[in-house]
């Protein structure tokens, strides 16, 4: 006869296998705790692994969008492209994966549908939609931040009969569009990289836009082995460049404002930022995303360009983005504006009316009946806390953290919530997070976590949880920085407005590198505003 023993319970469970879960896993293992990642998808690479549209590649370079925690990892990858595609992102990971010997902690087809405290126990037990529980003493949720797609409620949206995707959840397999109809919705990042490659299949492509997005174009290129070289043999360098600025790598900071500048030395800036291409648009002045009148200096120019770009007067005029640039999250695009010359492209403006309907064959917008093979939702994503609270998680005395953040997230440094012992956010809302090359603020945290469970079992503490007043001061804090500049200027997801109902605040927060030396001092104060315990 066998007896079966009681599992032991995981050091930490990890949810999510994108950049972010595995690093975290990588360190925890690595410093000889026991962990494992739980992942929703049948394979790993989290954003990347789900938003396989048409043209998905990523809007920072590759050698600045990689991991540095590895010298050798960054000496031995070859990215082929200034911007990595998908494909090659997913394959990036995975060498990862095999690498630093990271599959056999991981199980995948898992979507963990909640995540409970056990005050008694004081652990974590996360269940699967399958019904399988994993107890571990820290849970670490590397969700990200776009990672819950946004459908809206359009509607007679069931009564369509043709094709639906979402730009978020692409098939696998990919879609041909050849000969066929097709209506996208939205005009952010995710169209704006999409629709000249769906374009090029369609028989027609109808364009539904609510907002106009301001894009910059990429201006990709390969890159040859001297060019890789090049940043190879001086990556350190780069990797500060980009640490010292706000957005976690090099947008070439201009530290003098416009008002500093002559109407040619203006032009000049913008002319070389747009000949550079992407988003080091950002750095062109440095009171861009504060000064209303030196943002409108810079989003006119890009409309000027818009307006070469695009032959018919009336669809530029369209395409041109009136509110301040880089309040929304700026596109970067290959072919985005020039797609709009193309005979079987038709923009539809849906911002009075919004859609009006679904419908078994199409859809109706501003007063125009359209007949479609299928239509894409690019409509983004329950951003920064969708991914959470679509998880019933509970800490003390069974508190959800939905109910918690019902006004808005409630974080210490994005990193814990008050109430949720050893529960830890990568990346989460409160923290620079998606205002920054992803990549540096996930190592960043992870590097925060990892050290903090070490101290945790260096010390023989059993919980760490942040104290309320010190959330408080943080939350206060976050609005406070993100209230002083243009971004609360206009309907973004880092407020949450994309999503009806969703309360408007500020989520993300507006202050790397000075966050990461704040973190440190937190840690050189013994987890100042944490509150630890032994019990
Ligand atoms: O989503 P979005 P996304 N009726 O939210 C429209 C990152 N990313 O997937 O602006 C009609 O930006 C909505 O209109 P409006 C990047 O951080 C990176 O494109 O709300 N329209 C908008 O046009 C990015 O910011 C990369 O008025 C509706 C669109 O749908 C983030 O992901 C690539 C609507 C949604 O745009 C999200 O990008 C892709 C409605 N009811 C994404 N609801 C790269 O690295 C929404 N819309 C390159």
């Amino acid at each position: 006869m066998t007896t079966s023993k009681p599992i032991a319970p995981l050091d930490a469970v990890i949810v999510g296998a994108g950049f972010a879960g595995l690093y975290m896993l990588h360190r925890l293992r690595q410093q000889g705790f026991s962990a494992r990642i739980l992942e929703a998808g049948s394979g790993a690479g989290g954003t990347w692994f789900w938003n396989r549209y048409p043209g998905a590649r990523c809007d920072i370079e590759s050698m600045e969008y990689s991991y540095k925690f590895s010298a050798a990892l960054a000496q031995e990858w070859d990215w082929s492209e200034r911007y990595a595609t998908q494909p090659e992102l997913m394959r990036y990971l995975n060498h990862v994966i095999a690498r630093f010997n990271l599959g056999e902690h991981m199980v995948y087809d898992t979507r963990v549908a909640s995540a409970h405290f056990d005050e008694t126990t004081g652990l974590w037990a996360l269940t699967s939609t399958a019904g399988d529980t994993t107890i571990a003493r820290h849970c670490i949720m590397a969700t990200g931040c776009l990672s819950a797609a946004n459908m809206p409620e359009f509607p007679g949206r069931e009564s369509y009969t043709g094709a639906t995707y979402h730009t978020g959840k692409w098939p696998h397999e990919g879609v041909d569009f050849t000969g066929k109809t097709v209506a996208i919705i939205g005009t952010g990042s995710s169209s704006v990289q999409s629709i000249p490659f769906i374009a090029q299949e369609a028989k027609h492509l109808y364009v539904l836009q609510r907002t106009a997005s301001y894009s910059v174009p990429a201006h990709n290129t390969p890159l040859d082995a001297a060019m890789r070289d090049a940043t190879k043999t001086n990556y350190d360098a780069l990797r500060a460049r980009g640490l010292a600025q706000p957005l976690a790598f090099d947008i070439h900071l201009n530290d003098k404002a416009a008002s500093e500048l002559t109407p040619e030395q203006i032009q000049a800036e913008m002319d070389r930022r747009w000949a550079l291409g992407g988003l080091p648009i950002y750095g062109a002045f440095a009171d861009l995303l504060t000064n209303a009148q030196t943002n409108q200096l810079a989003a006119e120019y890009v409309r000027g360009k818009i307006r070469t770009v695009v032959k018919d007067a009336a669809v530029a005029e369209l395409l041109a983005p009136k509110g301040m640039l880089g309040c929304k999250r700026i596109c970067v695009d290959t072919g985005y504006y020039e797609t709009f010359n193309r005979e079987n492209v038709t923009l539809i403006d849906v911002s009075q009316q919004g859609i009006e309907e679904i419908t078994p064959t199409g859809l109706r917008a501003a007063g125009q009946t359209l007949t479609v093979d299928a239509i894409i939702y690019a409509t983004g994503f329950d951003a920064m806390t969708g991914s959470l609270e679509r998880i019933d998680i509970r800490g003390r005395g069974g508190k959800t953290l939905k109910e918690k953040w019902s006004a808005g997230p409630i974080t210490y440094l994005g990193l814990m919530s008050a109430g949720f012992p050893n529960f830890f956010t990568i990346s989460g809302p409160g923290s620079p997070s998606v205002l920054t090359n992803m990549v540096m603020s996930i190592e960043q945290h992870v590097d925060f976590i990892a050290e903090c469970l070490a101290h945790l079992r260096a010390q023989d503490l059993q919980h760490i949880e942040p104290q309320p007043g010190a959330e408080q001061t943080w939350v206060g804090h976050v609005d406070a920085v993100a209230s002083a500049t243009l971004l609360y200027s206009c309907n973004s997801w880092y407020l949450g407005a994309n999503v009806p109902g969703k309360p408007r605040v500020f989520m993300p927060y507006i202050g790397f590198p000075a966050y990461a030396d704040q973190c440190r001092e937190v840690v050189a104060q013994g987890y100042a505003g944490f509150h630890l315990s032994a019990a």
